[in-house]
């Protein structure tokens, strides 16, 4: 796209004929590109490039329209609650965090996976045809949240997209395994850490700097789960969530999850990359009143995210009839940990109904729960869902410790439904 030129040349300039061909043949490659015919051609002016094919790439392409867009630049999208019932969330329902702009014209025949660093035996490119040739592929159900899922809670308020309950997905990942990739490099006894870097472009254009790099303990990128993954859903991983490759850590901060992945670094520290110091995706070690300045040294970087559940249906709002039983159902996930119980209270938290929770797929996928309701008479109820972990943790029913980024509110998810 970005090599459309239509300035007319010298001779065209002079050539009346041979520009109109030009002009023509010019406006014939822009509705092809536009899938149709530009009506008023006739009075679009020379050399104007339409504001479809100038545009950067557009993740809404794709998305369902009933997602609710934080930001536009960078783009950041979530789901709504009810958009999060399939089993498997469909990426046209997953939601983008972006931190910068979204790299163009990828070209997935070249592009390469470097593994270097301190802390590897021998720096080592591949190719993704030989990743994918060299090394065996698994296919996993891992949930990716955002650090900063259900920020908008937090009082005083947290800088940063106030998402409400929808950056978060269980999607079905499938690539290698980064240990697999890591092994056959060979890394050094002091090994401590890994790191990313993804070939997004930073906001203040910026051609070197980087938009984010972060990454996991050696013990984290070990694990069975995290993977080198090429594909989404059983295809091509969409542009907006890392095409071509991506590094898939589940149930830590999405935010270890590296897109358009083309580095990864071995350290023999922790990863020092652009949003792992400071207040970036790190909590107070203590509780801290609301509105604390945080000095760096007692912050630490969030690992696994927290016990979470989500009522994916009904919709809050919803309203049935008295005689009918009401099936409620939903998802629950526990970061590294598996989710053992789930409950969900109508009358504001004062007694809790058992669910049934199905097992997780695989680890670090998100499970299933549902169970049906009854309720004693007319009027507005509240449905509030608490999930609770293998650890014997359970979601607080009000927002969790502030912290001055707003990370890690997992408060129970609350919806309204009238009877009548
Ligand atoms: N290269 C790169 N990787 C990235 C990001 C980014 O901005 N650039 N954002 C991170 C954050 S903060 C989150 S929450 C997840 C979001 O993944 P998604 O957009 O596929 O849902 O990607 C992570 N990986
Ligand atoms: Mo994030």
């Amino acid at each position: 796209m970005a090599a459309l030129k239509p300035e007319p040349t010298k001779s065209e300039l002079t050539n009346p004929s041979r520009r109109s061909f030009v002009r023509k043949s010019l406006l014939t490659t822009f509705s092809t590109i536009l899938g149709a015919d530009i009506v008023y051609a006739s009075f679009m002016p020379k050399g104007y490039i339409p504001v479809a094919l100038s545009l950067q790439s557009n993740p809404m392409d794709g998305k369902n329209p009933e997602m609710i867009i934080r930001n536009e630049k960078p783009w950041n999208l979530e789901a709504r609650p009810h958009l999060l019932d399939d089993a498997i969330t469909p990426a046209k329902n997953m939601f983008i965090r972006n931190n910068g702009l979204i790299p163009e014209n990828i070209d997935v025949d070249t592009w390469t996976l470097k593994i270097s660093g301190e802390s590897v035996v021998q720096e080592k490119t591949f190719t993704l045809a030989e990743l994918k040739k060299n090394f065996k592929a698994y296919t996993y159900q891992l949930v990716l949240e955002c650090g900063g899922n259900g920020r908008a809670g937090f009082y005083p308020p947290a800088s940063g997209n106030q998402w409400e309950e929808g950056a978060v997905a269980c999607a079905e990942w499938t690539g290698v395994r980064l240990k697999d990739v890591l092994n056959a490099v060979g890394i050094k006894l002091d090994a401590v850490y890994i790191g990313y870097y993804g070939a997004d472009k930073h906001l203040n254009g910026k051609a070197d700097e980087v938009v984010i790099s972060r990454g996991a303990p050696i013990s984290k990128a070990m694990q069975d789960e995290t993977l080198l993954a090429w594909a989404l859903n059983g295809e091509d991983i969409p542009l907006a969530h890392g095409y071509p490759l991506r590094l898939v850590a589940g149930g830590w901060p999405a935010s270890v999850s590296g897109k358009w992945v083309h580095t990864i670094v071995v350290r023999n520290k922790v990863h020092d990359g652009a949003k792992m110091m400071g207040d970036s995706y790190r909590v107070p070690k203590n509780p801290v009143a609301p509105g604390t300045k945080v000095p760096d040294e007692d912050m630490k970087i969030i690992e696994s995210m927290p016990v979470k559940s989500l009522i994916t249906f009904p919709k809050s709002g919803a309203m049935f009839e008295k005689s009918r039983k009401l099936g409620v159902r939903g998802k629950a996930w526990a970061g590294e940990l598996e989710v053992s119980a789930m409950e969900v209270s109508v009358d504001f938290g004062a007694t809790w109904v058992q669910c049934q929770l199905k097992k997780p797929k695989n680890r670090l996928a998100w499970q299933e729960w549902n169970v049906e309701l009854s309720f004693p008479e007319e009027g507005y109820y509240e449905i509030w869902a608490k999930a609770t972990d293998s650890k014997g943790n359970s979601q607080p029913m009000v927002i969790p410790g502030w912290n001055p980024k707003g990370y890690l509110n997992n408060s129970c998810h609350r919806i309204g439904v009238k009877v009548k």
